[in-house]
């Protein structure tokens, strides 16, 4: 089999250059090739060696498809000694991005350039782990302590030049890397520049002093994950006890990592991202329809968004409503909006008015007809929506998409309202939309494939995490949601509050309790959306009871002040209130509902093993393509903790057979109608199959 690690010699400098598309991981091939290179550079009479890739990036890390098989011999850790401990001077030539691992084989050579606009970084974190190749300890002895614990708990990676400054790297190339990378080479043994080992450099006054000043933040941070503090136990090993014996800690909390359920969790997440944008039935060559003009119909807070989502991206936008005080007041909302990104420093005053400056309003279906793709964002009605797309059918032109961005309905009848069935979507946003990375692409029975094609590309291109579901009442996501929001209800009436049922979900990981995220959508939504559900769809009358009274107050959340909570008008602190605990129990009362105590861990199991069920009925019907697909739009739309691996693999982590027990006997307390196990899971438990073997085995990528 080929190396993908080729070795030649180039004005006696050995060059080793890998080539292992698509990113260049340190796969056992890699690990192979390079050290068979350091050791010939050894062996022959060579001046200096330099290791470069081929390819769109230097190495992005350790081959994480290796992770969890036996290690093979050399390992990371052995190499990157080698690669230090030669007597031959190793420069390290980056471009793209030269992450975890791969930054680390960076950090063991003498020393290291870049192009311009290479970046570097150790994104271990992100996965669970940290740099367990040395990367805690050198870290710190090249770029200092703020430095390295920057890079490490937030796994950013960061630009060459800043790299540079940190004293992470030593010099920038302009124009060719490689010729750049040689000649700097040359340079470093003309000017007699020592083989400097990162290991044997001191570290900086006083760094022991830094690191547990940095303590209480990076905790804080973590929010209940694992990874960052040990990464910190490392780092302060490396300014307080010699190289070998920090080096020594490193690989044991890196072991300790790898078997931590969080990293499991987060491993998954990184491959269920990725194969999220995959459509199984549509082959990888589908043409594509060009976007160059998007418009969207509706100037509210979802349109406003959806705006300058495509509008950063670089797209014409036309922000089109019925007259101009609602396109004049979108159009507002959406200055404010870049206003307070360039304040909190998230873009600066000219990339801010250059997106706003692709953003035009109008009132007239004429002005947008030639746009490559509309987007729909208009009050959530389906004789509204159906009006919307009958117009659109007569003005756009042909070959246009035509999505719509809504939450619930139909989207096989909102298609039905046209001519041209094959060209519509649903493209899903989530509010803030500028902000929230999920798109829930919805196709129909009709819609062609290059309209799916290019609405996954578009998704990509607006830097969006898309996830493709089937139609029905929901999707993904809210279909889930009506689940949660049950049995978070429910728990209210049976006994809880909305600070214990809140606080039970975020000291479980959620970013938010589920009442609290009520209070912030506005409990109006939700009013609104059962208002316009035939009596017999709108469910249990008593789940929402206790929402329907706060709404009929006035109460319509963070909005007015006031929901499930009070809010201080200056902090937007959540404030418990008496008088929802008045008409949690009057509610209660009115049903025949005795209330008891109900601790954290009922709260929890109810919430997620139904959102889990829930989750596992879509994917038996193929409304999702796979259980991966449930967890990314759980963790990037609904603050779903991604340690936890989103609410499938947290299923299937604790146990298949213990959730369908649990839901079974929920059933018997609180009735069978509302705990009927999804008949996925009762296959897989009978198979005693897990979520993540029946995948790999019956469902692929
Ligand atoms: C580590 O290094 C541990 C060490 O410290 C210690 C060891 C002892 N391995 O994201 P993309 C695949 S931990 C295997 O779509 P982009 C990816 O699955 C590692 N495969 O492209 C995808 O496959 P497919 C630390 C990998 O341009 C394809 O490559 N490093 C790896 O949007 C393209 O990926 C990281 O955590 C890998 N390391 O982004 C970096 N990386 O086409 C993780 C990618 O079949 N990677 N693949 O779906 C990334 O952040 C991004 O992939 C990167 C490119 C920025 C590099």
């Amino acid at each position: 089999m080929n190396s993908p690690v080729s070795f030649d010699v180039v004005d006696n400098i050995g060059v080793i250059t890998i080539d292992n598309p698509p990113v260049n991981a340190l796969s056992h091939a890699v690990r192979a090739g390079i050290q068979s290179g350091i050791r010939e550079a050894a062996a022959i009479d060579v001046d200096a060696v330099l290791i470069i890739c081929a390819g769109r990036t230097f190495c992005a890390g350790a081959d994480i498809t290796e992770f969890g098989k036996p290690p093979k011999s050399p390992w990371l850790p052995e190499l990157v000694d080698e690669i230090e401990a030669s007597d031959k001077l190793v420069v390290a030539a980056l471009h793209g991005t030269a992450l975890g691992g791969g930054f680390e084989v960076a950090l063991a050579s003498h020393y290291r350039c870049a192009v311009a606009d290479a970046a570097v970084g150790l994104p271990e974190v992100k996965l669970g782990l940290l740099p367990g190749a040395g990367g805690t300890q050198r870290t710190p002895r090249l770029g200092g302590v703020a430095t390295a614990v920057q890079l490490m708990t937030s796994g950013t990676p960061m630009p060459a030049p800043q790299a540079l400054e940190a004293g992470l790297i030593d010099h920038i190339v302009d124009g060719d890397l490689k010729a750049g990378a040689l000649q700097y080479t040359k340079k470093l043994l003309a000017d007699g520049a020592p083989i400097r080992r990162t290991s044997e450099l001191p570290v900086e006054a006083g760094a022991a002093e830094l690191v547990a000043g940095m303590r209480a933040e990076v905790a804080k941070r973590a929010r209940g994950q694992h990874a960052p503090l040990r990464i910190l136990e490392c780092i302060e090993q490396a300014v307080t006890v010699p190289f070998a014996e920090g080096y020594r800690r490193e690989r044991e909390l890196f072991t300790e990592s790898m078997q931590d359920p969080q990293s499991a969790a987060l491993r998954h997440v990184f491959f269920a991202e990725r194969n999220a944008s995959k459509i199984k039935d549509l082959p990888k060559d589908t043409p594509q329809r060009d976007i160059g003009t998007v418009a969207i119909i509706g100037a509210g807070t979802m349109g406003g968004g959806i705006a300058m989502s495509a509008a950063n991206a670089g797209y014409s936008v036309q922000l089109l409503d019925i007259d101009k005080d609602a396109v004049d007041r979108g159009l507002s909302v959406v200055d404010r909006n870049y206003a307070g990104m360039v304040k909190r420093g998230k873009l600066s005053e000219d990339a801010a008015k250059a997106c706003r400056e692709k953003i035009r309003g109008t009132t007239a279906y004429a002005d947008i007809a030639a746009a490559d793709l509309v987007i729909e964002a208009v009050f959530e009605n389906l004789d509204l929506k159906k009006k919307v797309f009958a117009q659109l059918d007569e003005t756009m032109k042909q070959g246009a998409i035509l999505a719509t961005n809504t939450s619930y309905q139909d989207v096989d009848a909102i298609a039905a309202a046209t001519g041209r069935p094959q060209d519509v979507i649903g493209l899903h946003f989530f509010s803030p939309a500028h902000i929230m990375k999920l798109l829930e692409i919805v196709r129909t029975d009709k819609t062609a494939d290059d309209v799916l094609a290019t609405s996954m590309a578009f998704a990509r291109k607006i830097r969006k995490v898309p996830v493709l579901s089937r139609v029905c009442y929901g999707f993904i996501g809210n279909r889930m949601l009506r689940v949660y929001m049950r049995e978070a209800q429910l728990c209210l009436l049976e006994g809880g509050t909305p600070e214990s049922v809140d606080t039970a979900m975020e000291d479980w990981g959620m970013a938010m309790g589920p009442l609290s995220v009520g209070d912030l959508a506005g409990l109006d939504v939700g009013y609104k959306a059962r208002e316009s559900l035939p009596p017999e769809e709108r469910g249990d009358p008593k789940v929402t009871r206790v929402a329907d009274l706060l709404v009929e107050a006035g109460r319509l959340g963070q909005k007015t002040g006031a929901g499930f909570y009070r809010y201080d008008p200056d902090t937007r602190k959540r404030i418990p209130d008496p008088e929802v605990v008045t008409i949690i129990e009057q509610v209660a009362n009115e049903y025949g509902i005795a209330r008891r105590d109900i601790d954290a861990a009922e709260v929890v199991d109810r919430l997620l093993f139904g959102l889990a069920n829930e989750g596992l009925k879509i994917v038996g019907e193929g409304i999702a393509q796979r259980p991966g697909d449930v967890d990314i739009v759980y963790i990037y739309g609904y603050g779903f903790p991604a340690y936890r691996g989103g609410p499938l693999h947290y299923a299937d982590s604790v146990g298949l057979d213990h959730v369908l027990a649990s839901i079974r006997e929920f059933g018997k307390r609180f009735g069978a109608e509302l705990w009927t196990p999804a008949p996925l899971l009762e296959e897989l438990v009978a198979n005693k199959q897990s979520l993540a073997d029946w995948q790999e085995h019956n469902n692929g990528i």
